[in-house]
């Protein structure tokens, strides 16, 4: 349906999830056998869950975190970075993924609206500041010196990075790109309405259908590795 639309695409608007990463060999939420199976969500990715057993919780990032030296982009990654360096028009990248993969694949310009593990945050100042080694030893914050460090990610209840910047995009994109995402979490699931809404076209490219499918113009089902260079060479080739 958006095939011979692309040459007219001038600002595009992509958002990732977990489904990227997948073939990386990392676990995305809501899978069987994913995190949200090992782990209970309000235990781990809620600032309550993080009040009750802040142990948990940072060794749980601390996991994540040092496992990352063991996964590489696949061309997924690859293809969207290929994409920010030859497309002619506007493009923004947002991610849900707090994994480093778009940026090892080569993006330039990653908008991690649910921040970063390699990141740290200190509930004392505030400050973000850059994070590669673990928290569970309670080390002070790089700023302020406080031991008050936290995994600088956003968990249920908390508000999204960058959102008045995504907004705008989405407001003036004319397509919107889903990659990877179940649609289950906001205000990211409804980034699709809300681009629709201002007249953009939209697509998602998703293993199998997933919660929202049915809000996109067209939707894609296959493997994120196959899926995106596809996509990708069809946008770039006009
Ligand atoms: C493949 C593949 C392959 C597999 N190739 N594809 C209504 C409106 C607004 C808010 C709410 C609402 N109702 C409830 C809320 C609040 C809440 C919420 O959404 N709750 C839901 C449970 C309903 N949201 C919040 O609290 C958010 N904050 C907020 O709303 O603030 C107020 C606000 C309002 C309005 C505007 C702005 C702000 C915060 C949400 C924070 C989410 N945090 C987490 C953890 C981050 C840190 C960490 O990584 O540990 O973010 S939860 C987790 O889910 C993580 C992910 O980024 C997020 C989304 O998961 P994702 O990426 O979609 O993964 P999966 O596993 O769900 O899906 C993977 C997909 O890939 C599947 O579809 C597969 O098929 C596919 N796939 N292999 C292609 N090879």
């Amino acid at each position: 349906m958006l095939e011979g639309l692309m040459a007219q695409v001038e600002r595009i608007v992509i958002l990732t999830g977990a489904g990227i990463s997948a073939e990386s060999g990392i676990d995305t939420f809501r899978s069987a056998g994913g995190l949200w199976e090992q782990h209970r969500v309000e235990d781990v990715a809620t600032p309550e869950g993080f009040a009750r057993n802040p142990n948990l919780v940072l060794n749980f990032y601390d996991m994540r975190r040092a496992a990352l030296a063991s996964v590489a982009p696949n061309p997924a990654h690859a293809a969207l970075a290929r994409l920010e360096r030859e497309f002619a028009g506007e493009l923004l990248l947002v991610t849900q993924n707090v994994d480093d993969l778009h940026e090892r694949g080569g993006s330039r310009s990653v908008l991690h609206m649910h921040g970063e593990l390699k990141s740290a945050l200190c509930s004392a100042c505030e400050m973000r500041s850059p994070w590669h080694v673990t928290m569970i030893e309670r080390p002070p914050c790089p700023v302020c010196q406080a031991p008050t460090l936290r995994p600088d990610v956003v968990w249920f209840g908390e508000m999204p990075y960058e959102m008045g910047r995504i907004y705008a995009a989405l407001e003036n994109c004319d397509l919107f790109v889903s990659i990877g995402t179940s649609g289950a979490v906001y205000p990211a699931a409804g980034f699709v309405a809300e681009a629709r809404a201002n007249g953009a076209r939209t697509l998602e490219l998703n293993l199998e259908p997933s919660e929202g499918s049915r809000l996109f113009h067209e939707t894609r089902h296959g493997p994120a590795s196959a899926l995106v260079p596809q996509w990708v060479e069809e946008v770039l080739g006009g």
